[in-house]
């Protein structure tokens, strides 16, 4: 068993492990800015090499090729072990940092093993290690230590935590003391992770089971139409909040006196009063009826148009954020093939719902440019954009639903007719 004695005897790091555990990123946490990228001798295949300190020492570090085991199966793996064989031949103090994805143990440890075989020094880590906590795996990292005879460290490659142990770790990295029968190596891993890991039974969190229903076909279409449902009455709560709160009050009670002075000063008539002030009606400003430029030319926008723009695209920002989006598009898509388009289109839609601008813009994801046309004209014609929704609600909201109901009903008939011609 050779045991390296002090940080001064490392001299080279080959980082290996499975395709995608985590190898690069590792390397970069090792490394300095300084990375050499070079194809491997007579292949294509390349590989990074960069160099850390360890005590005094400048030690080189390689980002071998991922490769599930030392029996290579393809260039990259042929590399990877092309590149082990000339550490142990040399003899020039290299060590393997076996990188393992955590969450995949058993497939890991087959590489694990092979290289336990190896005259070369090992330091395990086990990446990933944050994912085995939303997983529910439990590793048990002592036991596996002792086990494996080697250093093992857990690590989070992209938060960079167990990153200092691990470079702590790596004077004591040693050969193998693991013995096992060649042809048994699969039931030796079984054992291995029969011993160390535990997957505790977890519940899946409300969310992941909403998350999954809003994909498939029967749970996502009344889903998807309770959470249209349900934004729509929030930008409506907020909106009428905002309005009722906020700006009826701040017109009526600063800006109308204002005004009436203002009317007074004007003589209450003639053009310029009726230009800026309007009409008064009963001998007061109304700020829907009097349609000036001061009135209900500032009212509608501010007072009726902007809250609602504000809350629509509040809704719209925490739907996209919650990823809900994407998986409406999924949802949708049978019925949007009808329209010659695919699931994803209803963005761009819905984005048109608070501008046609960046509903036209957002266009942009669809693939041809059939697509493209079919969504921006659909939208041109049968979405109607944050104003026109607020001037809709405003004018037909008093006849409550049925009106609504008439209003978008038309709309979505004429949508989905001239979608399908
Ligand atoms: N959650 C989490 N993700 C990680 C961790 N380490 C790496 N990743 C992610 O895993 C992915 C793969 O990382 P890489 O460093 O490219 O893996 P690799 O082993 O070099 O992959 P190949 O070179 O293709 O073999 C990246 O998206 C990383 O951001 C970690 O500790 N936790
Ligand atoms: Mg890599």
């Amino acid at each position: 068993m050779k045991l390296i004695e002090s940080g001064d005897e490392v001299k080279k790091i080959l980082l290996m492990g499975n395709p995608n555990v985590g190898k690069s990123v590792i390397f970069s946490r090792l490394t300095g800015v300084y990375v050499i990228a070079s194809n491997y001798p007579g292949t294509t295949v390349e590989f990074a090499k960069g160099y850390m300190r360890l005590g005094s020492e400048r030690i080189e570090v390689i980002d071998v090729p991922g490769t599930y085991s030392l029996e290579p199966t393809c260039k990259a793996e042929q590399v990877a072990v092309a590149m082990l064989d000339e550490a142990i031949e040399q003899q020039d103090g290299a060590i393997v940092i076996n990188i393992v994805d955590a969450t995949n143990l058993e497939r890991n440890l087959n590489l694990t093993l092979q290289l336990l075989k190896k005259n070369i020094p090992v330091v395990v880590c086990l990446n990933l290690w944050d994912e085995t906590k939303h997983t529910g795996i439990k590793i048990d990292v002592a036991k596996l230590e002792k086990i494996l005879g080697v250093p093992v460290v857990p690590t989070c490659g992209i938060s960079g935590e167990g990153i200092k142990e691990l470079v702590s770790r790596l004077k004591e990295a040693r050969t193998g003391s693991y013995s096992y029968d060649e042809k048994e190596r699969w039931n030796e891993i079984g054992k291995i992770v029969n011993q160390v890991q535990k997957i505790t039974h977890r519940h899946h969190t409300l969310l992941e089971r909403i998350g999954d229903a809003s994909l498939k076909p029967f749970t996502g279409l009344p889903l998807a139409v309770v959470v249209l449902f349900v934004s729509f009455n929030v930008i409506r709560f907020i909106g009428e909040g905002l309005i009722g709160i906020v700006f009826e009050p701040l017109f009526e009670k600063l800006w109308a006196p204002l005004m009436m002075n203002f009317s007074r000063f004007l003589g209450s008539s003639g053009f310029i009063h009726d230009l800026l002030i309007g009409k008064l009606v009963g001998g007061e400003i109304d700020f829907v009826e009097s349609l000036g430029l001061l009135t209900t030319g500032l009212f509608v926008p501010f007072a009726m148009v902007l809250p609602y723009v504000f809350s629509f695209y509040l809704v719209l920002s925490f739907l996209e954020d919650s990823g809900y989006l994407p998986r409406l598009g999924v949802s949708i898509d049978n019925l949007m093939h009808r329209l010659g388009l695919h699931g994803l289109a209803i963005i761009p839609m819905l984005l048109g719902l608070g501008c046609n601008v960046p509903g036209a813009v957002a266009t942009r994801v669809l693939e041809t440019r059939r697509e493209r046309f079919i969504a921006a004209t659909l939208m041109a014609i049968a979405v109607p954009c944050m104003a026109q929704l607020a001037m809709i609600v405003g004018l037909v909201g008093r006849f409550g639903a049925k009106g609504l109901g008439l209003v978008f009903g038309t709309l979505i008939v004429v949508w989905l007719v001239l979608g399908s011609l």
